[in-house]
């Protein structure tokens, strides 16, 4: 017996599992030590191993009976932060990494994040705004400029204190946004209305040191965004671009990432308190009964103009305050898209953002015809590909057909296309889809026109299908004891409200709990009737608007 040595992951306990001995022990054979590790890497680890054990010996045949099952160990409904966490890492997006809060963002998430980028960039190129990269680091100084803003943020703020073994003279902060690092040169630049408006976006990442639940995407110490900073000479400019990019923010999310949320404005405790007024889009998780805010658009007014100096000198020859805005998304929003789409297979993706839209797999049968099938497999890629569609050829032979099934399927891939001996002699594909696992068999000269057919059907069967998801959790409620009700009941909850901020600190107060307390996350700009006499659901005074409220992320 050689020496055995069973590891438990010393990062994340909770993870570690026991592999069983038939599957284990023949895998390790050839080697010396064994490695037990979290049941997100085990399949890999043992199927790297079997692989390594096989090669050389036996037939390919065999080698492929011996593989291990790819698989989730969670169930959505069962533990969803399990799930979640299995989904993320066993579709190839992020690695675990050994400071908490950080993750790897590997390509099959930062790709997703190019096609957003490549939308995004585009829409706001089209509205003028310039690329610009600002430095990471900003100075205690010029951090405290904003002060009185960022008093409640600064638990979050990391602070680089040395270089090498010696202290910095004085500590710098690492951006958690861009707002102090920007406007001290924005006033520098902006003299004349022929300044205005300036128009700036970066894409980069900050660091918010959170010290509540990190999640991949959704809560992470380290995050990509996009950040917009405008500046106009009128208010009037300023109002019109908040809601222009608020409208690219719910493009990104209904028609790319198929996740429903409503545009909405934030109440007065809810919003950036540096600015004038928030607005957001916001997304709903039904499994965890939690709103998400999706992405903001401030006008900020002239706040910072103030606190800055940003002026310019107007047509009529006077020094005039700037009117701002700042908009930001971020790589949450991928973290939601998983949420919403995944189910106990791995992910689903939308297919306007699926790094692979179509994978074709042989399934080579016996003595058939294999150089056929891989000839057929190779121009149906090539023919997608051609058509502009993201095809790719699974073409491996360590693996059978059914393992790749279930792998990419874990990746979330929209459509799987088999060809088999029986396809390649009618000239025809096989069609599964992924989130429905329907199957169609279609004349190979059809593929371009149906494989657009499906993947825009999918896209819209997945929009589809999480709004009525979402819709199903909205419950319109006119009192106390039915907010609870709703509430416990993890619903998205409509009410009517008095719009005063005690109230909604009462309500806060009044739910306060273990999961978190309610909260607005925003009065939708789509208002249903509010008839005169409604009266709020927290305070009995009369009712100013319908708001959403419930916990969230
Ligand atoms: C954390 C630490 C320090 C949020 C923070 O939303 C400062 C902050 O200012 C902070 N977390 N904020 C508000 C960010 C406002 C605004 N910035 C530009 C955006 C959009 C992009």
């Amino acid at each position: 017996m050689p020496y055995l040595r069973i590891c438990i992951c010393p990062i994340m306990i909770h993870v570690s599992i026991s592999v069983e001995q038939a599957e284990f022990l023949p895998a390790c054979s050839s080697r010396n030590f064994l490695i037990c590790v979290p049941s997100t890497h085990a399949a890999a680890v043992v199927r790297d191993l079997a692989m390594s054990t096989n090669k050389g010996g036996g037939g390919g045949k065999k080698e492929v009976k011996k593989e291990t099952k790819l698989g989730m160990a969670y169930k959505k409904d069962d533990n969803f932060g399990e799930w979640y966490s299995e989904v993320v890492v066993n579709s190839e997006m992020i690695e675990y990494y050994d400071i908490s809060g950080c993750y790897i963002l590997r390509p099959w998430a930062m790709e997703i994040w190019e096609l957003l980028k490549e939308f995004f960039d585009a829409e706001i190129k089209k509205l003028k705004l310039k690329p610009y990269y600002f430095p990471l680091f900003v100075t205690e100084n010029v951090l405290q400029k904003e002060k009185d803003h960022i008093e409640g943020f600064a638990p979050e703020v990391a602070w680089v204190t040395k270089s090498g073994k010696s202290d910095l003279e004085a500590p710098i902060a690492i951006r958690p946004t861009s707002e102090t690092v920007m406007y001290p040169y924005f006033s520098k630049w902006i003299r004349s209305h022929r300044d205005l408006p300036l128009k700036c976006n970066q894409w980069c990442n900050v660091v918010r040191w959170e010290f509540s639940n990190p999640t991949p995407f959704i809560r992470s110490r380290e995050f990509l965004w996009q950040e917009g900073h405008t500046v106009f000479a009128t208010k009037e400019e300023a109002d019109e671009e908040v809601l222009q990019i608020l409208e690219l923010y719910r493009r990104i999310y209904e028609e790319f990432l198929a996740v429903p949320v409503s545009k909405g404005r934030k109440s007065e405790m809810e919003k950036f308190a540096g600015g004038l007024y928030t607005t957001s889009v916001e997304a709903f998780i039904p499994n965890t009964g939690r709103g998400i805010q999706g992405a903001t658009s401030h006008c900020l007014g002239q706040n910072f103009a103030k606190m800055f100096d940003i002026t310019f000198e107007n047509e009529k020859g006077e020094r005039s305050m700037v009117w701002q805005n700042s908009w930001a998304y971020t790589t949450r929003s991928i973290g939601v898209m998983v949420m919403t789409h995944g189910d106990d297979k791995g992910l689903v993706l939308p297919p306007k953002v699926a790094p692979i839209q179509v994978i074709v797999i042989p399934v080579p049968f016996k003595d058939a015809d294999t150089t056929g099938i891989k000839g057929a497999c190779e121009s149906a890629v090539y023919t997608l590909n051609q058509a502009g569609i993201r095809a790719d050829l699974d073409a491996r032979e360590n693996y059978s057909p059914g393992w790749k099934y279930s792998q990419w399927e874990m990746k979330g891939v929209p459509l799987r296309i088999e060809i088999g001996p029986k396809d390649l002699a009618n000239k025809q594909v096989r069609i599964v889809r992924r989130d429905n696992g329907t199957k169609v068999d279609i004349p190979s000269t059809d593929l371009v026109e149906q494989v657009r057919v499906l993947l825009d059907g999918f896209q819209a069967n997945l929009l589809e299908t999480a709004k009525a998801k979402r819709d199903a959790c909205i419950v319109i409620i006119s009192t106390w004891d039915e907010f609870i009700a709703a509430l416990n009941d993890k619903k998205l909850i409509l009410a009517p409200w008095c719009d005063e901020e005690e109230v909604e600190k009462d309500v806060k107060a009044r739910t306060k709990g273990e999961l978190g307390a309610a909260k607005t996350l925003c009065t939708p700009f789509d208002q249903p009737d509010l008839p005169s006499g409604t009266v709020c659901f927290a305070s009995g005074k009369p009712a100013q608007k319908w708001s959403f409220w419930g916990r969230s992320y």
